[in-house]
């Protein structure tokens, strides 16, 4: 019979890793052997770790706004926004000034206490970096944790984004390594570590997570996660994607993922990164309650709220909070 004892678990790994926030990397078999755990176990163990670090009655609400939509270089293969693909999204411009602060200080009414801004670029051009320093100065001024999501980064930049008050900087590893040529190849795995690696410099904290339902095996799942918890030190926020099945994009007739395994994703996410903020992100609109429940249950401590995320829905923020009420779920700050 396995253990169940939450300090072990079936590779031993989780009384000493649950204790620090570097890590001296996590195997992708490790890894592996926690989503093949049975989902009680693997479901009590992460309620477990994620007892020992936060509350587990308490999620934040994080408001997205697209300050840069559509039009991207990049050829991502989940992405509506990628100008390879027909998917009626049009090319915008930069969103003024005044317009992202009259939607942070909604979110902020609304009850949000993160607002994150993302850009449609491979990377941000000096000029659009100022501009968008500038948001974050002024949404921080709000009282609102600031992150931003911009693209590839460059010597230099992440420290101007930390100077303005950013704290948070997203930039997504998506994908296992062995996966992502099949995803996107208009940049490598190295330049997103690369990029990672400047933004941890800076002295920000790094916000990076992936997308399930891409097509990958159960083994590129774990890949996946053992490379997140492997950075040194681990991410303190980590999004887990369902994918968004976008019409006009390469990935739109995908097979949905079982939602149990999706649940699975956020359990291994918070076990094997004790202390980071695990994100239940895109692709709640398709999830009912009760799997929501569970991936609470799993240890996801914040999710999108607001009506849309970057270009696509999300849930209505009444029903959000009804749901949150019923579990008797309070919202933070960062937890
Ligand atoms: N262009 C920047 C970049 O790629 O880093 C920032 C914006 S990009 C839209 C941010 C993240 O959104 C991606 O890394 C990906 O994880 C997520 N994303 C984009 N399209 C998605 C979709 N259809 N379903 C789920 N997640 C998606
Ligand atoms: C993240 O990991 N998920 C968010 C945020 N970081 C920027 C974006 C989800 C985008 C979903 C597709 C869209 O709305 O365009
Ligand atoms: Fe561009 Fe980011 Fe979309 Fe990729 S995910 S196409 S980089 S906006």
């Amino acid at each position: 019979m396995i253990d169940v004892s939450p300090s072990v678990h079936s590779s031993g790994r989780l009384a000493q890793d649950q204790q620090r926030t570097s890590n001296h990397g996590w195997r992708a078999d490790d890894v592996l052997a926690l989503f093949e755990l049975s989902f009680a176990d693997l479901l009590y163990h992460a309620q477990f770790v994620h007892r020992q670090h936060f509350d587990a009655n308490a999620v934040q609400l994080s408001t997205l706004l697209s300050v840069k939509t559509g039009g991207c270089p990049e050829d991502c293969a989940y992405c509506p926004q990628s100008a390879h693909y027909d998917t009626g999204i049009k090319a915008e411009k930069l969103v003024a000034l005044e317009a992202v602060l009259d939607a942070a200080k909604l979110a902020k009414q609304n009850g949000a206490t993160r607002f994150c801004m993302g850009a449609a670029w491979r990377s941000p051009k000096p000029r659009q970096l100022e501009r968008v320093a500038a948001m974050i100065r002024e949404v921080k001024a709000l009282g609102l944790e600031t992150c931003v999501t911009l693209g590839m980064l460059e010597d230099g930049q992440a420290q101007q984004l930390k100077e303005a008050g950013l704290d948070y900087y997203n930039h997504n590893l998506d994908a296992a390594p062995d996966f992502y040529g099949h995803i996107i190849t208009t940049r490598c795995y190295q330049d997103r570590l690369d990029t990672l690696g400047r933004v941890r410099d800076a002295g920000l904290k790094v916000c990076c997570g992936g997308i399930v339902g891409l097509g990958e095996s159960r083994r590129q799942r774990a890949a996946l996660i053992a490379q997140l918890a492997s950075l040194d030190p681990y991410p303190e926020s980590v999004p887990i994607n369902n994918l968004v099945k976008v019409e006009g994009t390469p990935l739109a007739n995908n097979e949905s993922i079982d939602p149990l395994e999706f649940v699975r994703s956020i359990a291994v996410a918070r076990i094997t990164m004790p202390r980071a903020m695990v994100r239940l992100s895109a692709g709640r609109e398709r999830m009912d309650d009760a799997l929501q429940a569970l991936c609470f249950l799993a240890g996801a401590n914040s999710i999108f709220f607001g009506e849309k995320l970057l270009t696509t829905g999300n849930p209505q923020a009444r029903g959000d909070l009804e749901l949150l009420e019923r579990l008797g779920i309070r919202t933070v700050g960062q937890a």
